[in-house]
């Protein structure tokens, strides 16, 4: 198969419904493999929803998308700090601070758009894992939509605010944690990180991360400076945009407000996949 045939097959296969014989046949390979080399059946759910997100993340190439799962699977069980418990409860005051949102609206290539502040996380009362662990809660909500898994995310940073205090809460550890799950630990295509307000001190954390992110995800991270505007609408239309960011229609603490509603009301799924002895 010619590389465009190859593109072609992966991109019909992404549109197919979770029924169609193509995509059942393909979960229940990647379920047979998971069975017979023993992933461990209480860190990952074996269902369908659960494993066609990999194949849809991996645009149906199964060495990938099972090296995906098992990954994952790896994250969650190797760093309990911040995956096993995915309850809101512990990050509920985080959330009404305003750090993050999720924009009404997709993009015009059908992407998420996430945005987060970091002016709002006080570095003294939230740990790097908590702030962390706000990111896996919502990617575990958005993962399950059909129009995400086929076009992934794209997220804006907000560093303004980016203190000493923050750079010192980014340990080497973290900095291969958070390079993980943007390249390969994680069911969800990254196609795009937007950093704003980035200030100059905010590079040798950057630095520290960079090691660790393979070339195509350093070419999807975009820095716009504190001059903004004009560069991010280049990016997303102002119309999907909060109001702080040259939207029109809607503010962060609306949006911010109803995101953190919508994730105590998953509350109970939540729950359900988290790993609690
Ligand atoms: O969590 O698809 C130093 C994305 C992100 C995720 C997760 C998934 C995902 C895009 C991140 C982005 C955010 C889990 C599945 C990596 C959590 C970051 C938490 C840290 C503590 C925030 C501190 C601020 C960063 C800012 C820059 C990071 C970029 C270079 C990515």
């Amino acid at each position: 198969m010619s590389q465009e045939e190859e593109e072609e097959r992966q991109r019909n296969l992404n549109e197919l419904p979770d029924d169609s014989p193509l995509v059942q046949a393909a979960v229940a390979e990647l379920r047979r493999r998971a069975k017979r080399e023993d992933i461990q059946p209480w860190s990952i759910a074996l269902s369908d929803a659960s494993l066609v997100r990999f194949l849809r993340a991996r645009d149906f190439q199964h060495d990938l998308a099972w090296k995906l799962l098992k990954n994952y699977n790896k994250c969650r069980t190797e760093y309990p700090e911040a995956n096993a418990d995915l309850r809101p409860y512990s990050v509920l005051s985080l959330l009404h601070t305003g750090y993050h949102a999720v924009l009404k609206e997709r993009d015009p290539s059908g992407s998420r758009v996430i945005i987060y502040r970091v002016a709002r996380w006080d570095p003294k009362v939230f740990s790097a894992i908590e702030v962390f662990r706000v990111s896996l809660i919502t990617s575990e909500l958005i993962v399950r939509e059909v129009e995400t898994q086929r076009n992934g995310v794209k997220v804006i940073f907000d560093l303004q605010g980016w203190k000493f205090a923050h750079a010192l809460q980014i340990s080497p550890a973290m900095a291969k944690r958070i390079a993980a799950v943007l390249s390969d630990s994680f069911p969800l295509k990254v196609r795009g990180i937007h950093l704003i307000n980035e200030p100059l001190f905010f590079h040798p954390v950057f630095a520290l991360i960079k090691p660790f992110m393979s070339e195509k995800m350093k070419n999807r991270i975009h820095m716009h400076g504190d001059d903004y505007t004009q560069s991010l609408q280049e990016c997303f239309p102002a119309s999907i945009l909060p109001e702080e960011y040259g939207g029109k229609t809607v503010s962060m603490e609306q949006l911010s407000q109803e995101w953190t509603d919508f994730i105590m009301e998953s509350a109970s799924y939540l729950l359900s996949i988290s790993l609690l002895a």
